[in-house]
């Protein structure tokens, strides 16, 4: 750390002043007194901001975020030492130069995941969630403790107008148009509201299917609730064909809860063919409603069951999509999260007082308190992680690259379209280059093979007229 206290000092010329001479292992330190000298209101708070990682980057150009978390602990430190190092600044003259080299280095693309963070909190993001389940099995309380407050409170008014979230009935016609009219038995009602956290915005959308599994002949209940996740698709596509694609509204489903009865036996054969119908087309998150109403060791023979039929019957299970270089911490926190499924859940926004004073969520019996956000009382919490905490990014990237790619290319097949990648190739400028450098050298050797024939036939037509004329001569003399 000495070496910090005498870059601090030469910080004459603002460019190199951030750049000490430091070998490697020290490197990140440097980053870090920089960001002290140039923040001292950092330096002074030992806090860890945002704004103190942009300025570490921006001016050092080698830091990362790592580096620039580390400010906010060793600027106390920094600091003092800038102060006392004044006295040794001209004696290091000459190890500026290695810096320069370090600072013509810097290309600048440790930037993007900032400039990515911007864009995304000025766009603010999206999620559209559907969930399906028979009526009374405490779908709308779980969205409701998912986003801690009440979606759903139009209902409550009878003028009709809408108050937190925008309500609309939607359609599941083959149009694609999602507006107004309720068709069959089961309707999709969508609420849409716009949530913000930390300054973080979030447009949220809850597709409720009303009416799922209430009719006395089931057997095509999800017939209008994969109608409907295909229109989305369609709308989607349409709108990606279009010449002005700038801004496509995003209305596919990301992701489907779906509420299994707690009956404590099996799955039912109308939760088997919802399932199997829809596991192509959506994420798929499957869930036991109202688990309080089962023992610790019903749900977990339930569970059992319920897994059974699902593997057996080759249901795909959102799953968070695993990375090469994840950590240990993510595949370990991925799998803890995947061995609670079915998410054995209870729902409530209800405040209420414990025993030993604490104000929890819960549902209140004679028998106890059932608290939703203790992991020993349900599987809320895990919930929570999979589809808001962790992987709300991961549910929307499966949605788009596999999921809807999946529907684009089995659309384009039955219409007897297959993709021809001749004509893609044509406009791929890179591959164009190769095939181009490849042309070229093939009639530049084609050339020279040419030119080397051409020659070698004058030198031997050469030669022979060299020789008859030298037999000639020999003949004369
Ligand atoms: N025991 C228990 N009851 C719950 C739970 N969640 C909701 N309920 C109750 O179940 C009833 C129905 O809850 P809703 O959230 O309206 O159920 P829903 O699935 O949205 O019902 P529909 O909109 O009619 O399809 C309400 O009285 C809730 O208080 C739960 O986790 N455990
Ligand atoms: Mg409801």
């Amino acid at each position: 750390m000495a070496s910090v206290v005498e870059t601090s000092v030469n910080g004459k010329d603002p460019s190199l002043g951030k750049h000490h001479d430091f070998n490697d292992s020290v490197n990140e330190s440097l980053d870090t007194s920089t960001t002290t000298n140039t923040l001292g209101t950092q330096k002074e708070n030992g806090g860890i901001s945002l704004g103190a990682g942009d300025a570490a980057v921006d001016s050092n150009g080698a830091s990362s975020n790592g580096a620039s978390t580390a400010s906010g602990t060793n600027s106390g430190t920094n600091g003092a030492g800038a102060a006392n190092g004044a006295g040794s600044a001209a004696t290091k003259k000459p190890e500026v130069k290695i810096i320069r080299r370090k600072l013509n280095g810097y290309v600048g693309f440790a930037n993007l995941p900032k400039q990515w963070h911007r864009k995304s909190i000025r766009r603010g993001f999206n999620l559209n969630i559907m969930v399906v389940g028979e009526s009374g099995l405490g779908k709308s309380t779980l969205i409701n403790t998912l986003f801690n407050r009440d979606l759903y409170s139009h209902r409550a008014q009878n003028d009709g107008s809408l108050s937190l979230g925008q309500k609309e009935l939607t359609s599941t016609t083959s149009s694609g148009n999602f507006s107004g009219l309720i068709t069959n038995d089961v309707t999709i009602e969508s609420v849409s509201t716009d949530i913000e956290e930390n300054g973080i915005k979030l447009h949220l959308t809850v597709l409720d299917t009303v009416g799922f599994g209430d009719a006395i002949n089931n057997e095509d209940s999800w017939k209008p609730i994969v109608e409907d996740i295909e229109n989305r698709f369609n709308t989607y596509l349409e709108a990606e064909n279009k010449i002005n694609r700038q801004t496509i509204a995003d209305n596919r489903v990301h992701a489907l809860l779906y509420f299994i009865e707690p009956t404590g036996h099996s799955l039912k054969p109308l939760d088997i063919k919802f399932m199997k119908e829809i596991h192509e087309k959506v994420n798929l998150i499957p869930i036991i409603a109202k688990s309080d109403i089962l023992t610790e060791e019903e749900i977990y023979e339930f569970k059992q069951r319920i897994m059974d039929d699902i593997n057996n019957q080759g249901i795909n299970i959102f799953k968070p999509p695993q990375y090469e270089n994840d950590d240990d911490e993510t595949i370990l926190n991925t799998q803890e999260i995947m061995s609670k499924v079915p998410f054995a859940v209870v729902g409530s926004i209800d405040e209420i007082q414990t025993k030993d004073g604490r104000s929890v969520r819960g549902r209140n019996y004679p028998w106890g308190i059932i608290e939703v956000d203790n992991e020993n009382h349900c599987d809320f919490i895990k919930l929570r992680q999979l589809l808001i905490r962790n992987y709300m990014e991961e549910l929307k990237e499966t949605t788009s690259k596999y999921l809807f790619e999946n529907y684009r290319t089995e659309k384009l097949k039955k219409l007897g379209i297959q993709q021809d990648n001749s004509v893609f190739r044509e406009f791929d400028p890179s591959s164009r280059q190769e095939e181009e450098k490849i042309l070229h050298e093939a009639k530049l050797a084609k050339m020279e093979a040419d030119l080397k024939t051409i020659f070698q036939t004058k030198v031997s037509a050469k030669e022979k007229k060299l020789q008859s004329q030298e037999s000639e001569l020999f003949s004369k003399h």
